[in-house]
């Protein structure tokens, strides 16, 4: 532990008057040659006593005194309901296990002694309500919606091996009344909730395939890179290739190609493609019928190995060299120092501890006058419900629906790659943060946990809330009689999910004038491609290797209910106008001004944002005045570059994902439309379980609940800087909500992190801070020690997952297991 003296606030707060010495030099040095009508940099005027009032008004609203110390904020809270979105308890998924194995029909195995032709028990998590039920609970008209458990049966004991959907309940299970039924309503097509699985002989794919053909070509492979992939202790290439599975014309076809290993612990088998790709025919179950159906390689397809070998070894045959591990593709610290960097760096503190308080068991959170709820799904990991201003509702639910990553090459298995991660799940890829890392070491972290074959895995530490100062105030002005400057405080609720090869990090943050924002940021190892012939699709970026170009699309879920459930989407544009007016003197003016219109229905509710960003979406509720007569709402606009993708009707996805066809789309919300992708739409591209694009029927969107499915993303062609690792200060993808006439001014007056500084003859007259310092001045407090351990001292603290078994249940034997994929 290291104690370090803080200066005092009132330190600070005396020494401004020594500081505005230099101000003021400053302040008298510039002699702009213009001045701008309304500036009160020259004009020597007097406070307005509209401005004084309001700083009398503050100062009368002062916090009551509090020590300024750390450790004397209440940070816990009691949520005002139970949190209708979390996740099952530890006793209630053993009760729904335990009642699954029993239900006889369902004819379900443990999966430690499932082979591929048993059912097992995929997932069991919560049901999430509908809405009207779970409003009628929070808004307190109504009892706590029943709780059911959402299960997905992974049914391998069948030639038409599939998953279910089904719903099991209601919960506590209760041996007379627990029964279990398809989940239908969410998918949009008659399906009986079952989605085909074209993983199912995932256990018997190497061994009786994949390794089989990288043991016929051995010759070959040892001749190319002196290494081989054949299932054998002392293999050095693995063997893996597209998602999804080729699904046309009845068949299901699969593309393979050779990787290098990584000879140490980095995770860099992504950048050492060799080159070489196969395709075969896994239609059915039956791996005798499977079938090889060529090879490629430098751009020439051979229909047969015997082709392909001959060929190989005949003269003139061009052979590439391979990409090897090494150095540039490790993250460990290389090269030279940098100047001055082994010196503690630049670190926030909060030294009165956390101002916000959270209810640990419901997952809740206030922070100033913002409270929301967070869930947590195997899917799509963590979402925020109910997220309110005053006590006032913005938004009843904000989350990730899916995450695409489309890939293009002149390869097919670049050609064939279009992720859909949620098929993996977010959920259980949210990994541990690491402290002062992923997030600053005083956050307040919770932990997640999702069902994996009879047992739940923890993620301790895994979400993390804190409050923020950024770099950059939120409001500042300057005249030659003061300076008033406000900081930016905000609040954030992040997690981080590494899907195979990557790092998606979500972040929600909340703002002191009402805004709030969504942000994708993105590292790990790229998935890269061979260089030969890749030119168009992508930069040679090292010796054999192509930085891979792919566009990453992440669909998120925005109901907005402002001020209540009749909502309406307003378009306002900036647009040209050639005008006369009665005072121009019978000239037409060449100038600008607004145009309005509403979206009418589903019709029109698939669009991008408008050309030179004229254009503003506009969520409003039309029976909503303000009192100066304008609709109150919130305003959507992008925030740090956001896409949708460019590939049109994608051959690797049919309709697997229409929603990543356009920036924004809006639907009228429905129980049935509850979400825009199923985890398993890569199973079945041509007729997924949920078609986004059957949501738009051309239903009504004026004065209705709406929901605005909104994409971030970004076109990432990886350059040289993407090696080891892509980094997240490029990888960034942003939205932001922010009030439009919502609220009666700005909102961020309300803070007292600010302060007005009068200042007259060099010298500062007033300094006011708007009793945030009160308790300093009472001399209670003047300087604090502050309880400083530098992050990096704590990370023996680092546990990766706890599990504990739930059938038969064992809750006093958690023990430790990470995976990833
Ligand atoms: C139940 O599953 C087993 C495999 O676990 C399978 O052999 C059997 O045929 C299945 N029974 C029925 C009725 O489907
Ligand atoms: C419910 O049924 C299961 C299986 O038949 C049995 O093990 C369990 O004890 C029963 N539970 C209750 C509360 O009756
Ligand atoms: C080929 O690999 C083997 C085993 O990994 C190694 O002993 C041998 O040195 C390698 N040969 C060459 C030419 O690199
Ligand atoms: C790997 O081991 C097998 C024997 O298990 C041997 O036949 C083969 O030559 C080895 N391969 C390499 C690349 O060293
Ligand atoms: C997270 O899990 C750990 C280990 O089980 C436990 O000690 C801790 O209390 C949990 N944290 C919360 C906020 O529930
Ligand atoms: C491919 O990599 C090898 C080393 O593995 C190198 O010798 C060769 O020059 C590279 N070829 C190209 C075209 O970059
Ligand atoms: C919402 O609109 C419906 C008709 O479209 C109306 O019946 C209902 O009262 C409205 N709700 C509110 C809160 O205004
Ligand atoms: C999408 O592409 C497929 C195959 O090329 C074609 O059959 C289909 O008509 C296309 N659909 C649209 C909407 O363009
Ligand atoms: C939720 O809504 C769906 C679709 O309308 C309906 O089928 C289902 O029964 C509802 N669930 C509950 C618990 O009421
Ligand atoms: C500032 O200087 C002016 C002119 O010298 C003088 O009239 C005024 O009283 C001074 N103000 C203060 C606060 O000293
Ligand atoms: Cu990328």
């Amino acid at each position: 532990m290291g104690f370090f003296d803080v200066i005092s606030p009132r330190a600070i707060a005396t020494s401004a008057l020594v500081l505005t010495t230099f101000a003021q030099d400053a302040l008298a040095a510039p002699k702009a040659p213009w001045i701008r009508p309304g500036g009160g940099y020259y004009g020597k005027k007097k406070m307005s006593n509209h401005i004084k009032r309001a700083i009398e008004g503050n100062n009368q609203k002062r916090a009551p005194e509090t020590p300024f110390c750390a450790e004397s904020l209440t940070t816990t809270v009691k949520a005002p309901k139970d949190n209708v979105w979390g996740t099952l308890v530890d006793v209630e998924i053993a009760s729904v296990v335990e009642w699954l194995f029993a239900q006889e029909d369902l004819n379900l195995t443990i999966t430690d002694d499932a082979t591929g032709w048993d059912n097992t028990i995929q997932l069991v998590e919560a049901m999430w309500p509908n809405k009207t039920d779970a409003l009628a609970y929070i808004d307190g008209t109504g009892p706590a919606p029943t709780k059911y458990a959402h299960v997905v049966l992974n049914n391998r004991a069948t030639e038409d091996a599939h998953y279910a959907d089904i719903l099991v309940g209601p919960l506590p299970i209760d041996n007379a009344t627990a029964k279990w039924e398809p989940l239908t309503y969410l998918h949009n097509k008659p399906s009986g909730g079952k989605v085909r699985n074209l993983d199912a002989d995932n256990d018997i794919v190497y061994s009786e395939w994949l390794f089989k053909i990288g043991a016929s070509v051995a010759d070959i492979t040892l001749d190319l890179w002196n290494a081989t992939a054949m299932g054998l202790e002392n293999d050095t290439l693995s063997i893996w290739g597209i998602d999804p599975l080729w699904q046309d014309d009845g068949r299901i076809i699969r593309w393979d190609t050779f990787w290098n290993t990584p000879t140490e612990v980095f995770d860099d088998s992504t950048l050492l493609p060799l080159g070489l790709y196969f395709s075969s025919d896994v239609t059915g179950r039956d791996p005798s019928k499977w079938k090889l159906e060529g090879w490629l390689y430098n751009g020439i397809f051979y229909e047969t190995t015997e082709a392909f070998r001959a060929a190989y070894w005949s003269e003139g045959f061009v052979k590439h060299g391979a990409n090897v591990d090494g150095d540039w593709a490790r993250t460990d610290h290389q090269g030279e120092p940098l100047p001055m960097d082994s010196a503690a760096a630049p670190e926030l503190i909060a030294p009165a501890g956390n101002r916000f308080a959270v209810d640990h068991k419901q997952n809740y959170v206030e922070w100033q006058d913002y409270s929301f709820y967070i869930g947590f799904t195997r899917d799509a990991g963590m979402a925020l419900y109910d997220i309110r201003y005053k006590g006032e509702r913005l938004i009843y639910e904000l989350g990730l629906q899916e995450a695409l990553a489309h890939y293009a090459g002149n390869d097919p298995m670049n050609s064939g790659t279009a992720y859909l991660d949620t098929f993996y799940g977010f959920g259980p890829y949210t990994f541990e943060l690491v402290k002062g890392y992923d997030c600053p070491a005083h956050a307040v972290y919770l932990n997640t946990s999702f069902y994996v074959a009879e047992t739940t895995h923890t993620h301790i530490d895994s979400v993390c809330l804190f409050e923020y100062v950024s770099d950059f105030p939120i409001q500042r002005h300057t005249t030659s009689d003061y300076v008033s400057v406000t900081k930016n405080t905000y609040f954030v609720a992040r997690s981080i999910s590494t899907i195979g090869n990557y790092d998606y990090m979500f972040s929600y943050s909340f703002f002191n004038d009402g805004s709030i924002s969504v942000e994708v940021r993105a590292s790990g190892y790229i998935q890269s491609a061979f260089f030969a012939g890749n030119g168009d699709y992508g930069f040679k970026i090292h010796d054999n290797l192509s930085g891979s170009m792919h566009d990453h699309v992440l669909n998120f879920k925005v109901d907005f209910d402002i001020l209540g459930t009749n909502n309406s989407v307003q378009l306002m544009s900036t647009v040209p106008v050639s005008k006369s007016y009665p005072w121009s003197k019978g000239k037409v003016r060449n100038t600008m001004a607004l145009s309005r219109s509403f979206i009418e229905n589903e019709d029109e509710g698939r669009f991008n944002w408008g050309h030179n960003s004229a254009t503003q979406v506009l969520v409003v509720n039309e029976d909503e005045l303000n009192k100066h007569g304008e609709l109150r709402g919130y305003r959507i606009l992008p925030y740090t570059g956001a896409g949708h993708l460019v590939v049109e009707n994608s051959t690797n996805l049919a309709n697997a994902a229409n929603w990543a066809s356009h920036d924004i789309q809006i639907t009228k919300r429905k129980d049935t439309e509850y979400k825009g992708a199923h985890a398993y739409n890569s199973q079945d591209v041509h007729d997924p379980p949920i078609d986004f694009a059957k949501f738009f029927d051309g239903e009504n969107l004026r004065k209705e609940d709406l929901v605005l499915w909104l994409n971030l993303g970004m076109h990432h062609i990886p350059h040289t800087g993407d090696l080891p690792n892509t980094v997240m200060t490029t990888a960034h993808s942003g939205i932001q909500f922010m009030p439009s006439n919502y609220f009666d001014g700005d909102l961020s007056r309300r803070t007292v992190n600010q302060v007005r500084i009068n200042y007259e003859n060099g010298t500062a007259t007033e300094i006011e801070t708007f009793g945030q310092f009160k308790a300093a001045e009472d001399g209670s407090c003047g300087t604090c020690k502050l309880d400083y351990t530098p992050a990096d001292r704590k990370h023996g603290d680092y546990h990766g997952d706890i599990v504990v078994r739930k059938f038969p249940f064992d809750p006093n034997n958690p023990y430790f297991e990470s995976e990833s994929i």
